[in-house]
């Protein structure tokens, strides 16, 4: 591994590395209290997940995990590891499952390889705006989805943290109708939703874990992806990219997912302070990512990004067409579609 003391240092690593033996090479500067800190703890936890340090979801767990541990008196210490630095997302998910790390953010559609259910909430063109979005995810869907979670052994804390509607950008040409996609090589996160979803417009989807996405976008080994431009701006993926079409074809979230075990050892009390810390975090979050997917298309535009907004129609019509939404509402089930549907109106 090649870290330098500085990226170590802002990627917040330490503790990785004084686990692993290694406090030694880091002995005295700066380092030394950071190293003994974590020794006095009586919960050193671990929280994981695939977001550069400059994503909202970093900044506000930096904050949370401070709070955390004023609130406790520094029984509970928290290290955020970023950047997918213990593994892509799928075996961070074994880890958490596994208790290597006790917490981990994931998007609902990754998540429904363990547990198919939880990516009801990622069915494309369901959600018409944010409102709708946080009255299904802090309402009935988000509790149905919650419960299913909790019968695999994970904790969902309440509030799901914001990823944001998903916007396509390409190397090649922009994306002016659902026609653009036939044949498009599009890096998709591990999913069965998402490959499905993209199979439904003829493109040739690939699964990679985001750790993967940069690189295989650079390499030309897909020539295109989909996220929010939050993440597209953090994760810098305008430098390897030329178009992005505003086709908001999906919102993703992130549980905020504990290990049960790790997360029942806390006593009440610190539960509590950790779960009441963990939420409003997430709620700050959201307004951030709002924000910047409000301002970053001026920025990205200045940085070489060229933006088209496509009508959806022919979009839904295409997944319609493709027997995608009477598939996915046939997997799903009756009850959570039902559920569905009764924020985003009828779907099939
Ligand atoms: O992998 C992705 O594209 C990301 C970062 O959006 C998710 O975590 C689903």
């Amino acid at each position: 591994m090649m870290l330098t003391r500085r990226t170590l240092f802002k990627a917040g690593a330490a503790g990785a590395l004084f686990k692993a033996g290694a406090a030694g090479a880091l002995a005295g500067g700066v380092f030394a209290p950071f190293v003994a800190r974590a020794q006095d703890a009586e919960f050193s936890y671990k929280y994981a997940n695939n977001l550069p340090v400059t994503h909202p979801m970093n900044v506000r767990a930096g904050e949370m995990v401070e709070k955390i541990k004023a609130e406790t008196r520094g029984r509970v210490e928290i290290k955020v590891f970023p950047s997918s630095q213990l593994g892509g997302d799928t075996d961070m998910l074994s880890q958490l499952r596994s208790g290597g790390i006790e917490f981990f953010t994931l998007s609902p559609l990754i998540l429904s390889t363990l547990i198919p259910n939880a990516s009801v909430s990622g069915i494309g063109f369901a959600f018409p705006d944010y409102a709708t979005v946080w009255k299904a995810m802090d309402g009935d869907l988000g509790a149905y989805v919650r419960g299913q979670i909790s019968k695999a052994g994970i904790v969902a804390m309440d509030n799901i943290w914001d990823n944001g509607f998903r916007q396509i950008t390409t190397s090649t040409r922009p994306i002016e109708t659902a026609a653009d996609l036939k044949g498009l090589k599009i890096r998709v996160p591990v999913s069965p939703l998402w490959t499905s979803m993209f199979r439904a417009f003829d493109s040739a989807p690939a699964s990679l874990n985001f750790a993967e996405v940069y690189t295989a976008l650079q390499t030309r080994t897909v020539d295109a992806q989909e996220n929010p431009l939050a993440i597209i701006a953090t994760a810098k993926l305008y430098e390897v990219q030329k178009y992005c079409s505003i086709t908001n074809h999906m919102w993703d979230g992130f549980w905020f997912l504990a290990n049960r075990r790790a997360f029942e050892r806390l006593p009440d009390d610190l539960r509590a302070i950790v779960a009441k810390n963990i939420n409003a975090a997430g709620l700050k979050e959201r307004e951030d990512v709002l924000a910047l997917n409000n301002t970053l298309r001026k920025e990205l535009s200045e940085k070489g990004l060229t933006f088209n907004e496509p009508k959806v129609d022919s979009f839904r019509e295409q997944l319609r067409k493709a027997g995608f939404y009477s598939e996915w509402k046939g997997k799903f089930g009756d009850e959570a579609w039902s559920i569905l549907e009764s924020y985003t109106g009828k779907l099939s």
